[in-house]
């Protein structure tokens, strides 16, 4: 009786020492759902006792200080929101709610709109004040002058990001790209830096002139890309007379040329046949092509059962092909592996007989 309860208590705490991980990361979702509620009780709670603080009976009104214009309160901002949040939802949970938000979100979009053309038509009414321009900020602020280089550290960042996802030379175009606008801009801020120093005596911060449309760098760098991703999607340079597959002998894992060993061809990161079967006491070979393009490296690697390297073959690139040599082996079942990609997809069990 006393060993069932202990039993249950000993139950009971193993669930709190020992999660169940699955089930607290779906949990997950709830507990940010949790933490933004908290959240959101505080803003209110702040936004409630916000604004001046009491000072004898009666609360002071909120008012911005001189020359300054405050919007007037509107509700469009929470029309928007709810709109917002409905289409939201609608996203999640079904296409009916996602037009009712749809519709709320674009009315209340259309609302603000109209509260904007009627200030504005406030201000132009206002017009026959006296206006003082000024030309330029104000004494004592200083403007940096006009630049590309942002624009420029952008295009790269761009590049760059595509190189990361589809690699090879597009990724090395971006590298390059992103170093000559950040070294661009290096020069600029050397510069700016000049000025700065002449500042001290002259008692004038001169801005750099206005820069150039940087034509020449982004002709060169949209030629360098686009032979890039030529190069990495592999219509450059062109495969000479690629042999056709004739389909004379389409068994997987049928006899290929080169030794009379068993053929793998690699395509899309994937091996063409899952078993092989050699021999056992005899020399052979395994002819391997890469189909794939020609920033993609394949190898064929051997290993035991229990994962230890027994060949280490080197890599070929996409559009390649080898003929490997492998010693005799003894009886057994090895694993074929790209070490590249060891995946189950780039993974062959070679049978030895
Ligand atoms: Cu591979």
């Amino acid at each position: 009786m006393i060993e069932e309860l202990w039993q249950q208590v000993l139950d009971l705490v193993s669930q709190l020492v020992i999660p169940d991980w699955g089930e607290l990361i779906n949990l997950l979702p709830v507990f940010m759902a949790g933490l933004a509620g908290l959240w959101l009780l505080r803003t209110v709670m702040r936004f409630a006792s916000a604004g001046p603080t009491r000072r004898g009976k009666t609360r002071q009104k909120p008012a911005a200080p001189e020359g300054l214009h405050m919007p007037g309160p509107s509700f469009a901002p929470v029309f928007a929101a709810i709109g917002m949040g409905v289409l939201l939802f609608g996203l999640v949970l079904g296409t009916e709610l996602l037009i009712v938000g749809l519709i709320i979100f674009v009315l209340s979009l259309l609302y603000w709109g109209r509260e904007g053309l009627r200030e504005y038509d406030h201000l132009v009414g206002a017009e026959r004040l006296p206006v003082v321009v000024h030309p330029g900020p104000p004494a004592g602020v200083h403007m940096p002058g006009p630049s590309f280089r942002p624009i420029l550290g952008a295009l790269s960042m761009t590049v760059l990001f595509f190189g990361l996802v589809f690699g090879g030379w597009l990724l090395l175009a971006g590298v390059l790209f992103l170093a000559s606008a950040l070294l661009g801009w290096l020069a600029d801020a050397r510069g700016e830096y000049r000025k700065t120093v002449e500042a001290d005596s002259t008692g004038h911060l001169e801005n750099l002139p206005a820069p150039h449309y940087p034509t020449r760098l982004l002709g060169t760098f949209t030629v360098i890309t686009v032979l890039a991703v030529l190069l990495t999607a592999g219509v450059l340079p062109p495969r000479d007379a690629e042999p056709p597959i004739t389909g004379e002998s389409p068994a997987p894992s049928g006899e290929g040329p080169g030794g009379g060993g068993p053929t793998i061809v690699a395509k899309d990161i994937k091996y063409d046949v899952k078993t092989l079967e050699v021999a056992a006491g005899a020399p052979f070979t395994i002819a391997f092509r890469n189909d794939d393009p020609p920033s993609v490296p394949h190898d064929v690697d051997l290993r035991s059962d229990s994962g230890e390297v027994l060949l280490d073959h080197p890599t070929i690139n996409g559009g390649g092909s080898v003929v490997y040599d492998f010693d005799a082996l003894t009886a057994g079942s090895y694993v074929l592996i790209c070490s590249v990609h060891p995946f189950a997809d780039m993974t062959a069990t070679l049978t030895v007989k």
